[in-house]
Order: C-alpha cells, then sequence, then structure tokens
C-alpha cells in the first residue's frame, strides 16, 4: 500500500510541477495597467471590450495561476507611467525589452518578438529612410519605436511628431498632418489586413523582445506567476491558440541606450534645448491667441450690450456655445473632426496645422470669456450716463467711446490680465492634439527617463516664472494705461 501512495505521488508530483505549476499570490488583485489601442495586442472591439493577444494572455494567466486582475487601459505611455507611480502593478502592452528599460524594469519571459517599421499610406511616394527629409513622422510617446526615430532623426533629417495614444497617431496619418509613422510591425500589418489603406515601404528593425513588466523591485510573485502560467500554457497549447486568434509572426532582438538623468541638473542639461523650444511654442501660442481672442472678444461685448436685440442674440450664442464645449474638445474637432468632414465630402486631404488648430481653439475660447469681461465692464458703468449723455443728444457711438468706454477700460483691465494667465495655462491642453508646447515637451522626456517627478517640477517652475513674469509686466502696463 505505501509502495503504491508512494508510486503515485512520483508520477503525480512531475506533472504538478510541470503541468500546472502555481506561484504564491500576495494580494487580493493586482492592477494591470495596458495599452489603449496597440491591436492586435489590445484594442477594443465593437462591444467596447478590450481584446487581443494580451488582453487573452494575462486573463488566461491570472485564471491559470488563480489571482485577481483588474485591467485598465490608458495608453502606453500613461500605462508606463502608472506603474513607475505605483497605480497598476504591471503593465503588459506589446512591451519590447530594451536595455534602458530594464533600468527601471522587472521583465518576464518573452512572449513574442517585434520589429519596429516605418508605415505610409497607400499613396505615399517614400520608398526609402532618405525619403523622409523635412518629413514628419508619428510615433507614439515612450516607445521602442520613438527611440529608433530620435537616435536615426539627424541621419534622415526628419521631424518627429509624437501622439500620447496610436488612435490618434492613425488618425493623424491618415488626415495628411503626419507623412508617415513609426510603429511594431505586428501592429501595422495587422491594421492593413484589417483594411487600413497602408504600406510598409522599408523592412523593419528588431526592437526586441515582448514581454510583461513590472516596476523594478516590486510585485517579484507577478513575474513569478506570469512565468509559470505562461509556461503552461505554452505547455497545454492555449497560448498558441490566443496567438492563432489574432495574427502571424515577427522577428529577433536589440537594445538602445540612454544619459543619467537622475538629477535636476541631468534633466536641464540634457533638455535644455527641447525645453526652450517647447517654451516658444506655448508663448506664441499664448501671445497670439490672446491677441485674437482680444479682438474678436470685444467684438462680441459690444455686441452684447447693443440696443440691437439681433447682435445681443449672436454674442450670446457664441458665448455659450464655446464656453459649453471643452477646450480639448474644441482642439480636437478643429484639428482632427474638421478635416475629416472636409474629406469627407470633398475627397480631398485638407489637414490643418497643429499650431495653427491650437491658436484658433485657445483664440475662440478665451474670446468668450474676454466678451464676458467686455460686457461685465460695461454694464457696471451706470446707466445714468448713457442716459443723461444721449438725453443731451449725443449719439450712442460717441457716448460709448468718449464716456462710458474709458470708465469700462478701467474696470476691465484686472480681469483681462487674469484671462491672460489661464489662456497661457490653456495651452497646456492643446498638447492633446500632439503639439509639442512645453508640457508635451516634458511628458516626452519623462516618457524616455521616467523621471516624473523631477520634471514635472521643473516644467511647474518653467510656468511659474513665466506666469510671474508676465503678470508683473501686465501691471505695469496697466497702472500706464490707468
Ligand atoms: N512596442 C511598444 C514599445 O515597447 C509598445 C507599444 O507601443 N504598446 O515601445
Amino acid at each position: 500500500m505505501k509502495k503504491k501512495i508512494l508510486a503515485c505521488l512520483l508520477i503525480l508530483f512531475p506533472i504538478f510541477s510541470l503541468g500546472i505549476a502555481k506561484a504564491d499570490t500576495v494580494k487580493s488583485k493586482y492592477i494591470i495597467a495596458s495599452d489603449s489601442s496597440f491591436a492586435p495586442f489590445v484594442f477594443q472591439n465593437s462591444n467596447n471590450e478590450y481584446t487581443g493577444i494580451d488582453m487573452d494572455l494575462i486573463k488566461a494567466i491570472a485564471k491559470d495561476q488563480g489571482f485577481e486582475i483588474e485591467i485598465t487601459n490608458p495608453g502606453f505611455d500613461a500605462a508606463i507611467s502608472a506603474v513607475q507611480a505605483g497605480q497598476a502593478d504591471g503593465i503588459i502592452a506589446g512591451m519590447s525589452v530594451t536595455d534602458a528599460r530594464k533600468a527601471t524594469f522587472d521583465f518576464s519571459d518573452s512572449y513574442y518578438t517585434a520589429n519596429t517599421i516605418l508605415g505610409v499610406k497607400e499613396s505615399s511616394t517614400i520608398a526609402s529612410y532618405e525619403d523622409l527629409k523635412d518629413k514628419t513622422v508619428g510615433v507614439k510617446n515612450g516607445t521602442a519605436s520613438q527611440t529608433f526615430l530620435t537616435e536615426n532623426q539627424s541621419k534622415y533629417g526628419y521631424k518627429i511628431k509624437t501622439f500620447s495614444d496610436g488612435s490618434s497617431m492613425y488618425d493623424s496619418l491618415n488626415t495628411g498632418a503626419i507623412d508617415a509613422v513609426m510603429d511594431d510591425e505586428p501592429v501595422l500589418k495587422y491594421s492593413i489586413s484589417q483594411g487600413q489603406k497602408l504600406k510598409t515601404p522599408i523592412a523593419g528593425t528588431p526592437i526586441g523582445e515582448t514581454a510583461f513588466a513590472v516596476k523594478k523591485g516590486t510585485n517579484p510573485e507577478l513575474i513569478q506567476m506570469f512565468n509559470k502560467g505562461l509556461a503552461n500554457l505554452k505547455a497545454n497549447g492555449e497560448f498558441q491558440k490566443i496567438l492563432d486568434k489574432y495574427l502571424a509572426s515577427g522577428a529577433a532582438t536589440t537594445s538602445t541606450i540612454t544619459v543619467d538623468e537622475t538629477t535636476i541638473w541631468g534633466l536641464l542639461q540634457n533638455n535644455y534645448k527641447q525645453l526652450l523650444s517647447g517654451l516658444g511654442i506655448t508663448l506664441a501660442l499664448a501671445l497670439i491667441s490672446f491677441a485674437i481672442a482680444i479682438v474678436i472678444g470685444i467684438i462680441f461685448g459690444m455686441f452684447s450690450v447693443s440696443p440691437y436685440k439681433s447682435l445681443r442674440l449672436i454674442s450670446e450664442i457664441f458665448v455659450d456655445v464655446i464656453r459649453g464645449i471643452p477646450l480639448m474638445i474644441l482642439a480636437a474637432f478643429i484639428f482632427w473632426g474638421i478635416p475629416n468632414f472636409i474629406e469627407s465630402i470633398t475627397g480631398q486631404q485638407s489637414p490643418i496645422n497643429d499650431f495653427v488648430a491650437g491658436t484658433i481653439a485657445l483664440s475662440l475660447n478665451a474670446a468668450a470669456y474676454i466678451a464676458e469681461i467686455v460686457r461685465g465692464g460695461i454694464q457696471a458703468v451706470p446707466v445714468g450716463q448713457m442716459e443723461a449723455s444721449r438725453s443731451l443728444g449725443i449719439s450712442y457711438g460717441k457716448t460709448m467711446r468718449k464716456i462710458i468706454l474709458p470708465q469700462a477700460t478701467k474696470l476691465m483691465l484686472p480681469n483681462f490680465v487674469n484671462q491672460f494667465v489661464i489662456a497661457l495655462k490653456d495651452t497646456t491642453i492643446v498638447s492633446a492634439i500632439g503639439l509639442v508646447e512645453l508640457f508635451q515637451t516634458g511628458k516626452i522626456i519623462i516618457a524616455r527617463n521616467y523621471q516624473s517627478f523631477k520634471m514635472y517640477a521643473i516644467l511647474a517652475i518653467f510656468y511659474l516664472v513665466i506666469i510671474t513674469l508676465l503678470t508683473r509686466l501686465a501691471k505695469r502696463l496697466e497702472k500706464r494705461i490707468r
């Protein structure tokens, strides 16, 4: 009997240890962050559910190893930040294992290999990297493809435009705002197989193995469970089934380099040029859009106190509509929506420059508030003055110019200064359309070195100094005008 039990144990032990190996869970639930659109690894199906190789894989592994997961899909860049900030325990997002990343992440065994590859529209004449001179190539922030583009930029002379998610990048390629994109080969090939009118004129370059990752030194059991689960799924054929469900193949491995950016000084030293150019864009955006907004705002503000009802109505509609739409949506509408609409009617691509789109959005937004400041200022001047002046036979226009406006302007000035500060801060919002102003510049730097605390502190100080200086200047001007 004893011998039989022993024999049974001897047979079962290897099965247990190989066939259904398990590691211990520590947390009751693990939060896993992922990309928002990176088909076939992760993407939303028509039911708005996230599916794809990575989603199926992590769910199958969790089931196999008996741990609970909650998945979030904020986008690659944001997912990386979430893991680094401890908001998530792990990241699965077709993530390439690079030497640079090994400094801040612990990786699981690899489950795929991928190249980075250039994608252009089917009609494009771009056939080599040399053809990219002075062209704009889109790439997702914080990705291995971005590292590849940055490393080869001086060699080929293209411009790089960074996006926080794949969908806005592909949208920009489709509307013609950019000339090419750089993305993982299986992803581009998959989108082509799904009917996107794109092509890949140049062979891909290896960027590394694809693996699951946790923040360096944290959740070691999660990596263990992932590896054991992956091995089990490979052994029982389930892994192959998941792959087959979505695609075919890719290839090879390599790595990338980084510079030391762990101190504020190092960060400034390595990035001051980028930061200054971002600051330049921020200032240009704020100043130009504010100048335009003052003109539009004064016009609508005057309309709102006009004796004509139709003008008052026009002004009211303008203010209500613009104030009722979030600035980010306004910018996205101008940058993506309108070109898409024009193309659907005329069949002609009419991309709008991101700076122009950002300036229009900011101008309209600030104009609505300025119109209200102007209305408030004029209405604050006692009505008796207008009545008295009109009863003396002085015209409406003259009364406005000579009596009401000089007093109203004094009342409005502090509000104008305030509105300018708001406009300057609002420039950060239009980074959503891929405009590399100061904030986006900072995000790009963080996506590379993960120094979010120091980098955001630097950004905050930049804004603080600029806004303080400009408000001082504005106050001086205000005094002079008074
Ligand atoms: N392959 C990309 C990278 O590791 C990941 C992604 O874009 N989701 O950089």
